[in-house]
């Protein structure tokens, strides 16, 4: 037996997603460093719900000098790990080239898109949450394009400096698209996530994306079920806070 199972203090279970470190943001590397020291004695498990980064351009960057600044992430997820905590990650659309590799790295393991877990006895179904993002017709089509299998071939098959400046051009074209969409558009659209619900058959969806943290009561078949919004990462830490007690807490 471990020690931490003996002692029983590793009861918790974090959810984070849109961090969006990017090394030009010193600020939320420290975030994350500090994030990572304070779990690091009682969390069970982390999931990662995407958008960990502000963009990755593939795993083979991890051993090449432009990837030299992503180490210290990986390090201190790796220390994580290394602890006993579970891993889980799920893409987000700016970083959904994260794979096996990046994965084997840190000790952790790569979730299907959409997830329904077990936690402490609660169904839950956790995603990104772009996906539920379903009037933004525009974004779901760029999403299945970036999606397929050969785009990526393509576009992995290209040098990283040619990689990133693609990624930057991506993000300038998003942000200026994302000025002239509705703030309606670019939230979830209430039928994707009933559906989501039913079909899960869950009492609770958590996901990220929007940047919209909340917590929203949705009535299904008579049954309150719960819509918790993980926030993005600015000046301070966004996570969901699960213990085994069945308690949880949305601090942002
Ligand atoms: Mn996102």
């Amino acid at each position: 037996m471990s020690k931490a199972s003996s002692t029983n203090t590793k009861n918790k279970t974090y959810f984070i997603s849109d961090l969006h470190l990017d090394p030009s943001q010193p600020h939320l590397f420290k975030l994350f460093h500090d994030f990572v020291e304070k779990i690091r004695e009682d969390a069970e498990t982390l999931y990662i719900l995407g958008d960990l980064f502000e963009f990755w351009i593939g795993d083979d960057i991890i051993d090449l000098p432009i990837g030299k600044p992503y180490l210290p992430i990986i390090k201190q997820l790796r220390s994580l790990s290394d602890k006993g905590v579970k891993l889980y990650f799920i893409q987000g659309n700016r970083d959904f080239l994260i794979g096996k590799k990046f994965m084997k790295r840190i000790g952790g393991t790569l979730l299907p898109d959409h997830q329904v877990i077990d936690l402490y006895g609660n169904k839950i179904l956790i995603m990104h949450g772009d996906t539920l993002c379903t009037d933004d017709k525009g974004y779901q089509l760029m999403r299945k394009i970036f999606r397929l299998w050969i785009v990526q071939k393509i576009y992995l098959s290209m040098s990283p400096l040619k990689r990133s400046q693609k990624a930057g051009q991506v993000r300038n074209k998003t942000k200026q698209s994302t000025k002239q969409k509705s703030e309606m558009i670019m939230d979830v659209n209430q039928l994707a996530v009933e559906k989501s619900i039913k079909s899960g058959g869950v009492s609770f969806l958590i996901h990220g994306h929007t940047h919209r943290p909340a917590e929203h009561d949705i009535l299904i078949n008579n049954e309150v079920k719960k819509r918790i919004v993980l926030g993005d990462w600015g000046e301070e830490w966004s996570y969901l806070e699960w213990n085994a007690e069945d308690k949880y807490t949305l601090n942002f």
